[in-house]
C-alpha cells in the first residue's frame, strides 16, 4: 500500500467494476450502525447502480440523517435478505466478521475497507483489503470517489461523507492533516453551510428516561487508579458511548461504561488525546479482553469496545487490569 493509496484505489476500482458488471453488489455496515459505517456504505454505493448499502442497525445520528436527506439503505436481519443475483459484497468500517451481526454468505468474494487499528478479517485469493490507518472510514471513500467517481458527489453524498468525518473524528480533534483536506473538498463547490450542518448534527436531544439513565449511571460511578492512568467507570443500560464521553470530562486519563443484558456484557472505553498520546491503546486492550474473556473486541486507541458473555465485574477487572500493565510514555509538549 502507497502512502496515498493511490494503488489501492485502482485496485478497488478495478474489483468493484469487475464486481458489478456480474451482478448486485451489497455494500455493508458495521452493527453498531455509527455515522461513519453509515455514511460510508451509502456514499460508496452511490457510485454504481448495481451496489446497495444493507446493514442490522441503523445508529440515531445516522437515521437522522438518513431520514432527512432520503438516504437508500436497506434494513437487514441475515444474508437472506440480501440483494437476490450478489456477486460480492464489501464491508465498511468494521474490524471483524462478528461486527456485521450476521453470517455473510458461504463463498462469496468481499472487500474490506476499513481504518481501525485492529483487523480480523480472512482475506482470500479473490478478496480486497483497503485498510488505511487515517480518521474515518469515510475519508477513505471520499478520497475513492473523489478520484474515481467525482459525479457520484453531490450534495446528499457530501453531507453523509462530512457527517461521519465529523462524527468519527471528534469533531476534526483526532483528524489528521488528510482528514482537513478532504473536508474541504467536499464543502468547496457544494451547498453545505458547516456551521448549521454541525449545529444540527450535533443537536441529539435525551428524552427524560435517557437523561434518568445518564444521572445514574454518572451516580454509580467510581474512580480507580489503575498503574500509571486514572481510571473513572460505572455501569448504565444504554448510551453507553455519550456516558463515556461525559465521564472523560471529569477528568481522567480513560472512562469505561460497561451494561449487562440477556447474559451480553458490553464494555465501551474512551481515552483522552493525551493518553493516546501517551501510550494507551484502547483498541488492544479489548482485543486482549477478547483473547482472555472470549467474545470481541477492538477500535481505536482513543474508543473502543468489547462484547460477549463473561460476567460483568470479570470484564470490568480485566480491563481495569490490561490499563495497568500500560507503561506511560511520557512525550515533551510541542
Ligand atoms: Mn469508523
Amino acid at each position: 500500500m502507497t502512502n496515498n493509496g493511490q494503488s489501492d484505489f485502482s485496485n478497488l476500482k478495478n474489483w468493484l467494476d469487475d464486481a458489478c458488471s456480474r451482478g448486485a453488489v451489497a455494500v455493508i455496515t458495521g452493527m453498531n450502525g455509527d455515522m461513519d459505517t453509515i455514511g460510508s456504505a451509502i456514499s460508496l454505493a452511490a457510485s454504481h447502480s448495481n451496489m446497495m448499502a444493507c446493514g442490522v442497525h441503523l445508529g440515531r445520528v445516522s437515521r437522522k440523517v438518513c431520514e432527512k436527506l432520503s438516504a437508500p439503505f436497506r434494513k437487514i436481519n441475515s444474508a437472506n435478505d440480501l440483494p437476490s443475483q450478489l456477486t460480492a459484497v464489501v464491508i465498511v468500517d468494521a474490524a471483524s466478521p462478528s461486527q456485521i451481526g450476521f453470517d455473510l454468505p458461504a463463498n462469496i468474494a468481499k472487500c474490506i475497507i476499513d481504518h481501525h487499528a485492529t483487523n480480523e478479517w480472512e482475506i482470500l485469493e479473490d478478496d480486497i483489503l483497503i485498510q488505511q490507518s487515517v480518521s474515518a472510514t469515510t475519508e477513505i471513500i471520499a478520497n475513492y470517489l473523489d478520484l474515481y467517481s467525482p459525479q457520484s458527489l453531490t450534495s446528499p453524498v457530501r453531507k453523509l461523507l462530512l457527517a461521519g468525518l465529523i462524527t468519527d473524528s471528534g469533531r476534526f480533534k483526532h483528524a489528521k492533516n488528510s482528514t482537513f483536506a478532504i473536508a474541504n473538498k467536499l464543502l468547496v463547490g457544494s451547498d453545505i453551510n458547516y456551521q448549521k450542518y454541525v449545529e444540527w448534527l450535533e443537536n441529539n436531544p435525551t428524552n427524560s428516561s435517557e437523561k434518568g439513565t445518564l444521572l445514574r449511571g454518572l451516580q454509580k460511578s467510581q474512580a480507580i487508579d489503575s498503574g500509571e492512568w486514572s481510571i473513572i467507570y460505572t455501569n448504565c443500560g444504554t448510551l453507553e458511548g455519550r456516558m463515556a464521553g461525559l465521564l472523560l470530562g471529569i477528568g481522567h486519563d480513560v472512562s469505561l461504561v460497561s451494561r449487562s443484558r440477556d447474559g451480553t456484557t458490553r464494555l465501551t472505553a474512551r481515552a483522552t488525546k493525551k493518553s493516546t498520546d501517551e501510550g494507551i491503546k484502547l483498541g488492544l486492550i479489548m482485543q486482549k479482553i477478547s483473547q482472555k474473556l472470549g467474545g470481541d473486541g477492538g477500535g481505536h486507541d482513543g474508543a473502543a469496545g468489547w462484547s460477549g458473555n463473561a460476567d460483568r465485574i470479570a470484564a470490568e477487572s480485566a480491563f481495569i487490569s490490561e490499563v495497568a500493565i500500560q507503561k506511560r510514555e511520557v512525550k515533551n509538549n510541542d
